[in-house]
């Protein structure tokens, strides 16, 4: 029996499927006119994303999904921003960057999605978190599609959910199919639901036609989560009435199947049954519809008088050095905000000091005590956790263990395992998290347990958190630590450098530490940044590397290289364990009376110090570029290339390289010697260039 009989729901309900019904119509219509770039109609699944919006609090959190048009529409996103966005116009959320249904504006309730699936749902996790964090009752309502379900990192953020059983409530939209692929094809579960006790949370199967029963499933689990009893999965059963989008035929859809569920039409449905009962009996309906389609032929017809972005600002705002600052308009937007800075700043710290109560936090030692370069790095993780109540640490055994190299060792202990996360083996979850409790005006750090894993989760780092700013104008300022490099016998799998995967990847910040100094003085710079950074960690200097700890103001910029060795003769730019053999080199040669190199520690990958190599080089005219990352399409080619364009004039040499072979780092020190680059090697190197 349905409780929903409250006239006033019953009639937002009404207003927001007719609505929603309203925009798909015109919509198709003006892609058929090549009016409209693309439209992906979710025709079919209007109660699904009407209900389950209805069921939300006001300053709850919605990660929508493509077909989640009448979810936009129920959580106060207005007309004008929903055509303004499907026309690409200027003062749409992403000004032009991103496609139709992609909505969500810089800090509001509503998240703008990504295309790759499942990947939003680590983001929900992350998001609630954040909210957790901030002693907030706040639920986030994330969405999949049937399709999406398959997805590992959907698996990844289920799982992280229901560990940490966050308030998180996940619908499926199961439309029956995954552009061409079928429920048969997608999943060899009975159910959908099936899972939610394996990820460990209760689950349902509704009928996703029905408004009402979607709006009560989804109040139940969101009055549940909000009341600490952690998360709920809902699957609700509709079907994909159209295409995938306006360009597929969907000739492969048995047309009984359209032909069933075109009786169960959500809006056609809902209006019988209001009538039936007479449950709206002062409502005319039909003047009702009337004036929704005028205003949606209004909103849009203004939407595409709207002015097209300037081209020129497609180059601006990937990293907050270059963001214009342009909002957009929300001027009839009714969408509820995200709490201000100020607030989360304030929130965190109730939350930290109530974390803190009854620990004891361990002295960080005195500036100038002699450190390794590990421990600079757990001194800075402690000093930031205690100064800055947003900061928040995850990754795998961080917590009880202090991580496989110990960075976090005794953390946990001292700012409790709200803040000193130990996640799942769920490298997606570890980044997706951190994008939600970035997003949401926290500080994280994760921790890869080694660089190569991150390949596990590029996904979250390169097409979610290196876009957010530029599609959205959201600052993602997370930063993730990677153990990287070899040198040390750690094989394939453990001696990965990244840095050019990231250096082509844009929105990503990367930078290489090599001394205590650095260590710190970058971790302190790349936490406060506003921006993602990559903090590529070099295991083989962990504790090989020592020097006195900084002062806790200490920060190096990013973006400048530091001058490790003076020289007139040659140029290295290295980083990475490729400082310590350069220096080596230098010095051999300086030992006998070659040559006089400078060594310059570029330390900073995006952005990196063309005006330090450029200097240098005016004054050596010879370029060598050393790193262990391989060769080919390696940074050194980058650098190369540059100088060959910029500093050809001033060179009496070719510029060289001494990098990784092109080969998967092997296990045995010998061979992993061979591969990767040696002293003697970078001499040779040296010694030709200085021949010219
Ligand atoms: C990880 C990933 N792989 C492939 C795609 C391409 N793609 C876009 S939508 C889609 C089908 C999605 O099906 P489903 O999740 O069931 O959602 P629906 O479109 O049916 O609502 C595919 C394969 C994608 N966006 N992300």
């Amino acid at each position: 029996m349905h409780e929903v009989q409250d006239p006033v729901l019953l009639e937002h309900l009404l207003r927001h499927l007719l609505t929603a019904r309203a925009v798909e119509e015109r919509c198709i219509r003006m892609v058929k006119q090549g009016i409209q770039p693309k439209f992906f109609s979710a025709w079919g699944n209007e109660a699904t994303a009407v209900g389950t919006a209805a069921a939300l609090d006001r300053d709850d959190v919605l990660v929508p999904m493509h077909r989640s048009l009448g979810a936009h529409l129920v959580r106060g996103h207005s007309l004008d921003e929903i055509f303004l966005q499907a026309f690409l116009k200027d003062d749409s959320h992403t000004r032009g960057r991103d496609t139709g249904l992609h909505l969500g504006a810089a800090g509001t309730n509503i998240i703008g999605m990504i295309s790759p699936l499942g990947s939003m749902n680590t983001v929900a996790a992350g998001i609630a978190m954040a909210e957790q964090l901030m002693g907030q009752e706040t639920v986030v309502l994330a969405y999949i599609g049937d399709g999406g379900t398959s997805t590992g990192v959907f698996h990844e953020a289920m799982n992280f959910i229901g560990v940490r059983q966050l308030p998180v409530v996940t619908v499926i939209e199961n439309n029956q199919w995954a552009f061409g692929t079928p429920n048969e094809l997608q999943f060899g579960c009975e159910t959908l639901a099936d899972r939610g006790p394996a990820y460990g949370m209760p689950s349902v199967r509704i009928d996703g036609t029905d408004v009402r029963a979607v709006y009560e499933a989804t109040k139940e689990a969101v009055h549940r989560a909000r009341a600490g009893q952690g998360p709920a999965l809902i699957e609700s059963l509709t079907m994909r009435m159209r295409g995938h989008a306006e360009h597929d035929d969907m000739a492969y859809v048995p047309d009984e199947m359209v032909d069933e569920w075109g009786q169960r039409d959500p809006v056609t449905q809902y209006l019988q049954w209001l009538r039936d009962g007479n449950h709206l009996p002062e409502l005319d309906v039909d003047a009702l519809r009337a004036s929704i389609e005028q205003e949606v032929l209004e909103a849009s017809d203004r939407a595409r008088a709207a002015s097209d972005p300037n081209p020129a600002s497609a180059l601006t705002g990937v990293f907050h050095e270059t963001a214009d600052g342009k909002k957009p308009d929300r001027s009839n937007s009714s969408v509820s905000v995200a709490p201000t800075s100020e607030v989360v700043g304030e929130r965190a710290a109730e939350t930290a000091s109530r974390l803190g109560e009854g620990r004891t936090v361990e002295p960080i030692p005195t500036p100038g005590t002699e450190v390794s370069y590990i421990d600079a790095i757990r001194h800075c993780l402690h000093h930031h956790l205690q100064s800055d109540p947003r900061t928040v640490l995850l990754g795998q055994d961080i917590g009880l263990m202090g991580g496989a190299f110990r960075a976090t060792r005794g953390l946990s202990e001292q700012f409790g395992p709200q803040r000193v996360v130990d996640t799942p083996i769920s490298e997606g979850a570890i980044i997706g998290g951190c994008i939600g409790l970035a997003i949401r005006g926290l500080r994280p750090v994760a921790e890869m347990q080694f660089a190569d894993f991150v390949c596990s989760t590029f996904n979250e780092l390169v097409n979610n958190a290196g876009t957010f700013r530029y599609r959205i104008g959201v600052g993602v300022p997370m930063v993730v630590r990677l153990p990287s490099a070899g040198g040390i016998g750690a094989g394939p799998f453990h001696s990965l450098n990244p840095e050019a995967w990231f250096a082509h990847s844009p929105g990503l910040k990367v930078v290489v530490p090599s001394t205590v100094e650095d260590a710190w003085g970058l971790l302190n710079t790349a936490i406060d940044d506003e921006d993602p950074v990559l903090f590529l960690e070099q295991k083989y200097y962990y504790r090989r590397a020592k020097g006195p700890l900084p002062d806790p103001e200490h920060r190096v910029p990013l973006g400048c290289a530091r001058k490790a060795r003076a020289g007139k003769d040659a140029t290295v730019v290295t980083w990475g364990v490729g400082l310590d053999r350069s220096l080596e080199a230098a010095d051999s040669l300086a030992a006998r009376g070659v040559g006089d190199v400078e060594v310059l520690d570029l330390r900073s990958i995006v952005p990196w110090d063309k005006e330090a190599i450029s200097q240098s080089v005016r004054q050596t005219s010879r370029l060598l570029v050393v790193h262990e990352a391989r060769n080919t399409c390696g940074f050194g080619s980058e650098i190369a290339a540059w100088a060959a364009e910029e500093l050809f004039e001033w060179l009496d040499a070719p510029v060289r390289r001494v990098t990784g072979a092109d080969v998967p780092t092997p296990s045995h020190k010998e061979l992993e010697k061979v591969t990767t680059p040696q002293t003697p090697d970078v001499i040779a190197a040296l010694e030709e260039l200085l021949g010219w």
